[in-house]
């Protein structure tokens, strides 16, 4: 990427977190900075572990190379590194490189004097891989309760995952969740349309402004949320799917144990039917 001619202007020393002068540098158009080193460190570490997992055996076939978590019968424990011990490793440097990364984007965010709307958004979606390799296995007393770091067999995990529970679009939470990422995709192409509808007029006429947008809007539903408000509900709208997607895979297990359409049976259960 070249150099843009302001970016002097905006590489500002100082707001960082932790080390003070120490890394407060750039590579080429990258910040450094101290949680740039971690982030390098635990990427790096994590993918040769990756690499030596799949030099164990038994193929080297990029869609199926498969680090398992441990047998169930480890519990909670440390496993050896061949039985599941390589993916604890490898969930720890995973959880040091995303952790890292968002520290970084926090360090950015300061240094630029901006809000940490960034960091924060990123976090949840750390927080949905927390809930599925750490909460889960956790209160299930098991870390084979995990999913196994593959492309094709983390989709073996989600499918036998979700037939353990019978029939898991029942899942409330998993309704509530794939609702919210739909939605999301609906408002993001609202919002992707509008702005280049505004910008792109018909031949001759002037570019539109955000005065036009809200009137399309008022014009076709009768409210236009705003050029703001369409960005606080996009974030709100990306921060609810997945965390409704960590609630939904939270209380698989933890908290209900039979099949999904049998939970519905409260509503069965309701004294008015009687
Ligand atoms: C476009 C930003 C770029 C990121 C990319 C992903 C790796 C993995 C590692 C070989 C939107 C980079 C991929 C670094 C290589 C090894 C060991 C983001 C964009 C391009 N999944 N999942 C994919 C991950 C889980 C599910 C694809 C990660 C859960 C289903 C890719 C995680 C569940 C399907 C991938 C994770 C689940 C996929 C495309 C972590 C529930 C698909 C991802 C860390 C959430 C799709 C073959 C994408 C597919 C797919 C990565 C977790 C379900 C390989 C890193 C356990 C049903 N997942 N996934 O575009 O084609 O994301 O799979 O939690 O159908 Mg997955
Ligand atoms: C976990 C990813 C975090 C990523 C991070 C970043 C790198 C760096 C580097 C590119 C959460 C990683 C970064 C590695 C890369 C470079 C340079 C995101 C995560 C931190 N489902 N289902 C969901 C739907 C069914 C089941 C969520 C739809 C079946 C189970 C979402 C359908 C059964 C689980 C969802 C459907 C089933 C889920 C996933 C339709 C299977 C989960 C999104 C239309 C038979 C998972 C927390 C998510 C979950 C989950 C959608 C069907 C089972 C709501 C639309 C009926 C077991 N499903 N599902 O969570 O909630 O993203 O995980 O049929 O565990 Mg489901
Ligand atoms: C948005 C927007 C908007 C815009 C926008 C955007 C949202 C207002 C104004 C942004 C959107 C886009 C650009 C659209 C496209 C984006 C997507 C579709 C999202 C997905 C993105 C991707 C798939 C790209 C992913 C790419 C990544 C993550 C970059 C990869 C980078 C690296 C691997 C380097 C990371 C750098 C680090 C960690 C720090 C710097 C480090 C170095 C330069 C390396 C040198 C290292 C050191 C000095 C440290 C030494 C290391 C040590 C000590 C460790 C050693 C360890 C050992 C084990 C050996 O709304 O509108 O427009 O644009």
């Amino acid at each position: 990427m070249a150099m843009l001619s302001f970016e002097q202007k905006y590489r500002v020393r100082g707001g960082t977190l932790i080390g003070g002068d120490l890394f407060d540098f750039w590579v080429g158009p990258l910040y450094v900075g101290f949680f740039g080193v971690t982030t390098i460190f635990f990427s790096l570490l994590g993918t040769s572990l990756i690499l030596w997992g799949a030099a164990l055996g038994p193929t080297w076939n990029v869609w199926r190379i498969s680090i398992a978590p441990p047998d169930l019968s480890y519990g909670l424990a440390f496993a050896p590194l061949k039985a599941g011990g390589l993916w604890q490793l490898i969930t720890i440097c995973a959880l040091g490189a995303f952790v890292s990364w968002a520290l970084r984007q926090a360090e950015i965010a300061r240094k630029l004097g901006m809000g940490l709307h960034i960091p924060l958004a990123y976090s949840v979606a750390i927080f949905a891989y927390f809930s599925l390799v750490v909460v889960r296995p956790v209160l299930m007393g098991a870390w084979g309760y995990g999913f196994p770091y593959g492309i094709m067999s983390h989709l073996d995990w989600v499918s036998n995952t979700g037939y353990q529970y019978l029939h898991f679009h029942y899942n409330p939470a998993h309704m509530i969740a794939v609702s919210f990422f739909f939605t999301n995709a609906l408002a993001l192409g609202l919002h992707g349309s509008l702005v280049l509808s505004a910008a792109n007029p018909q031949k001759g006429q002037p570019v539109k402004t955000p005065e036009h947008e809200n009137v399309f809007f008022r014009d076709l539903i009768g409210y236009s949320i705003g050029t703001l408000g369409i960005h606080r509900l996009g974030l709100f709208l990306a921060l609810s799917a997945a965390l409704w997607s960590a609630v939904c895979i939270i209380i698989s297990g933890p908290f209900w144990t039979r099949g999904w359409p049998e939970w519905w049976g409260w509503w069965l259960n309701l004294p008015i039917w009687k």
